[in-house]
């Protein structure tokens, strides 16, 4: 276990659970290679792109953000009271500060465990958390969802994992499901999980919410390829690529793209590939689950629904779910 210390006096505990940088390079040879080019969505998060993520969680047409936060202000004592206080709080993907500062505040956790693929972004948020909250101990944990991880024993007590954000809509349903059997393992017998689920509504008001006016969507999508550039010794031309977002209904999933407007070819440490004009490459899907949905593939995880929030006009759901 290594410790990190920020500025003085904001001391967290961090944990390195993986090693990003080494997949990272197989990952992107491989999605390269295939006939539709693909890369993984967390490709998207490097300083810069949570920067523009939390630009993008403050649109106007992106709902999911304001949505979410309103149901954890309108219903915190509620989940509180489910939560129950003083336990171990995991958090997957340690995002937005405003929700994870409203639940902390809720349950008073002994230990808070915020867990994210970023690492500067992650011990950036977790010393702010530390020096706001001096009564809460809090181990970072710098890890890969796609692998399997394990977190240090934390002790006796309660474990709830929240995951919130609708990320889990960005794993493919059987990845959605091996990571919430992941979070049981993590959570235990006695355990919980809350987590926020992106529902299934209008095709115009999910492609809106991935299309902004003001292009902020776009330069997140095209800030994938300058992040490979840095991390690879890659020569993508992202003046060459543009952004596009369409809702897939078969697939109950938003696909974004980028697609190559010029015929390209790029160099990534020693392998050369070719894209013609007009070709793509799949950068994300965000998947969308009705409740039923939601609840079948929670029930293949061994999580028993105990309560769901929702907002008036059914755009996003909050899930609190137990252990079967
Ligand atoms: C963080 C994965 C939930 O899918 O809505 C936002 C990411 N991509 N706009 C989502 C995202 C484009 C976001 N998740």
């Amino acid at each position: 276990m290594a410790t990190v210390t920020a500025r003085k006096k904001d001391t967290i505990h961090y944990h390195e659970l993986h090693s990003v940088a080494e997949s990272m390079a197989a990952e992107v040879h491989a999605g390269l290679s295939r006939k539709q080019k693909f890369l993984p969505a967390k490709l998207f998060y490097d300083k810069k792109g949570s920067e523009l993520f939390d630009v993008i969680t403050r649109l106007p047409e992106y709902y999911p953000t304001r949505t979410e936060i309103g149901l954890l202000r309108q219903h915190a004592g509620e989940m509180a009271e489910l939560l129950g206080l003083h336990g171990v709080l995991l958090e997957l993907g340690s995002g937005s500060s405003i929700k994870i500062r409203l639940l902390l505040e809720a349950i008073r956790p002994r230990i808070y465990v915020p867990m994210d693929i970023s690492r500067e972004h992650l011990i950036d948020s977790a010393q702010r958390l530390a020096s706001d909250y001096p009564w809460l101990t809090i181990h970072a944990a710098c890890v890969d969802y796609s692998q399997p991880w394990d977190i240090p024993d934390f002790g006796p007590g309660r474990y709830n994992a929240f995951f919130p954000g609708s990320s889990i809509g960005n794993f493919e349903p059987a990845a959605a499901l091996h990571l919430l059997k992941q979070v049981r393992q993590l959570v235990g017998r006695s355990g919980g999980l809350l987590i926020g689920v992106d529902l299934k509504k209008d095709r115009g008001i999910l492609e809106n919410a991935y299309n902004d006016t003001q292009g902020v969507t776009a330069e997140f999508n095209l800030n994938m390829l300058a992040h490979i550039n840095r991390r690879l010794a890659a020569d993508f031309d992202p003046g060459k690529f543009v952004h596009r977002a369409i809702y897939n209904a078969r697939l109950g999933r938003i696909e974004m793209h980028l697609e190559c407007t010029r015929d390209h070819r790029v160099r990534i440490d020693g392998s050369v590939y070719r894209m013609a004009a007009g070709e793509t490459i799949h950068t994300e899907n965000s998947y969308k689950y009705s409740v039923a949905e939601f609840h079948a593939l929670a029930a293949n995880a061994d999580f028993v629904p105990v309560r769901i929030w929702t907002d008036k006009a059914g755009l996003f759901s909050v899930h609190y779910l137990t252990a079967k």
